[in-house]
């Protein structure tokens, strides 16, 4: 039975994220690392054929990885431990198709263990892919024997390499039709990592991260992290199980996961925020004949505001060359990324300034606390009228070419639809000018604008579903 459209908002206004997704959400910005035998033999998707000797990253330095990642402004990495291919970059037990049988360091390399220590030395957190799809490995397919398997390495990566952030699935699998068919057992997966890893969150066919649905490096105009709970692996596979197929409109491309209308028919909502994943070059994998399809600068601007400034997470991938060493042009490219940020980001022109509000919930909850550095402090429009308004006065005035907005997602995500306005003068009246509107905050909203010279800002709030909170009103 279709739930009423009030029930369901209802429900919506009280969904909010777990203490791992909140933690997932503070990174932001973070690193994947396609390293392994594909970095090799020159392909995306190995075969499991490969020979294991091939294997030879002459000179591994994660610790260059690292920094560099590091200067570009990301806050974790997660690195391929095992890909399609099944060739584990950590001497796993289970398994013969791994560095421990390559020559590469006398058969005692271990990549997974040189991440690991690297991100730790310097303060990145630490993720691993494993892939699902294996084609090397012989139980594939074989329903329960694939699947202990699988758990076998799984608790491997789990116990062995300190604190992991996430814990990446991914959903491809070219097996096609008459390929080997295995039955994934996710909620034994889920188990063992809320087990061993209970602080990681699980990505992409897990509960905790949504891929975006594109890897063009863009998420949607409006990116709601609270959606339909049949948009996670689990749903859809107990949804199938009870009757066939899909409902047609279920799809991970579509452009509208969360709006009023699109949750209108949902049985049950979830916090489900969504990542974008995209590569600094053509391929997944290093190959040099795609050296010069770097992205240059100004597109991995662009992947950042449309991805961090757009209420989801970047996770842009830099995939090592067979040296072992991020190669020169992605160095650049991701120093001068590093660099631009920290120019964007110098310094907050808000920070000074005297908020007034329109309305609030109580004192503890005035405008003045979005300017309160603990994210916990935040203002609260308390019942919402028809629209909430905050001044901002800075003080003095700024050359200003960007906002920052963010709610207090921790409460959830209400805002439906802002705008923000600079007060200019025109033929010595002061107006009050549209900078950027918008509907979904969440996380994180950036808005960009041709540069103006502001002392007054003002947010409006339009619609909400409950009420309105603002942990933070920024300015650059
Ligand atoms: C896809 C994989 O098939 C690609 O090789 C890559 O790992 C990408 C991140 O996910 O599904």
């Amino acid at each position: 039975m279709m739930r009423k459209q009030a029930e369901v908002l209802e429900e919506a206004i009280q969904v909010v994220p777990s203490e791992r997704q909140m933690a997932w959400q503070d990174l932001e910005f973070t690193s994947f690392i396609h390293f392994g035998m594909n970095t090799f033999t020159g392909s995306e998707w190995g075969t499991g054929n490969e020979n294991p000797e091939l294997f030879q990253p002459k000179s591994l330095d994660c610790r260059q990885w690292v920094k560099v990642c590091k200067a570009a402004g990301m806050r974790g990495m997660i690195l391929t431990a095992k890909h399609h291919d099944g060739f584990c970059l950590w001497p796993s037990a289970f398994t013969s198709h791994s560095v421990a049988s390559s020559s590469w360091r006398g058969g005692q390399g271990d990549v997974v263990r040189e991440a690991a220590a690297a991100c730790r030395e310097f303060g990145l957190k630490f993720g691993i892919y494993l892939s699902p799809w294996d084609r090397y490995e012989l139980t594939y397919g074989q329903g329960e024997a694939y699947n202990t398997f699988y758990k076998n390495q799984l608790r491997e990566l789990l116990t062995n390499y300190g604190e992991l952030f996430c814990v990446w699935f991914d959903g491809a699998c070219g097996e096609g039709k008459n390929g080997r068919k295995q039955e994934y057992d996710w909620q034994g997966y889920y188990d063992l990592i809320r087990e061993l890893q209970p602080n990681a969150v699980i990505s992409v066919c897990g509960p905790d991260v949504r891929w975006c649905g594109n890897e063009a490096g863009v998420c949607r105009a409006s990116e709601w992290s609270v959606v339909p709970s049949y948009y996670s692996q689990l749903e859809q596979e107990r949804m199938k199980a009870a009757g066939g197929q899909l409902p047609r409109e279920i799809n991970f491309t579509q452009m509208d996961l969360g709006s009023r209308k699109a949750i209108r028919g949902a049985e049950q909502l979830i916090w489900y925020p969504a990542e974008v994943d995209v590569s600094i070059r053509k391929g997944w994998f290093y190959h040099e004949e795609e050296d010069h399809t770097v992205k240059p600068l100004m597109k991995l601007l662009d992947y950042y505001y449309h991805s961090v400034g757009a209420n989801a997470s970047l996770l842009l991938n830099v995939p090592p060359n067979p040296e072992g060493l991020i190669s020169r042009r992605d160095i650049e490219a991701l120093l001068s990324l590093g660099a631009q940020l920290q120019i964007d980001f110098r310094e907050n022109l808000a920070e000074d300034s005297t908020v007034t509000d329109s309305c609030r919930l109580d004192d503890l909850h005035s405008g003045q606390m979005t300017l309160d550095p603990n994210p916990d402090c935040y203002w609260h429009s308390g019942p919402f009228g028809k629209a909430a308004e905050l001044i901002l006065d800075l003080g003095d005035d700024y050359d200003i070419n960007k906002i920052v907005l963010k709610e207090h997602i921790r409460t959830g995500q209400q805002i439906e639809k802002f705008a923000i306005y600079g007060e200019v003068e025109v033929k010595g009246k002061p107006q009050w000018k549209l900078l950027g509107k918008g509907t979904v905050l969440g996380h994180k909203r950036i808005c960009r604008f041709t540069e103006l010279r502001l002392q007054r800002i003002k947010v409006v709030v339009e619609q909400t579903r409950g009420f309105a909170t603002l942990s933070a009103i920024e300015a650059y």
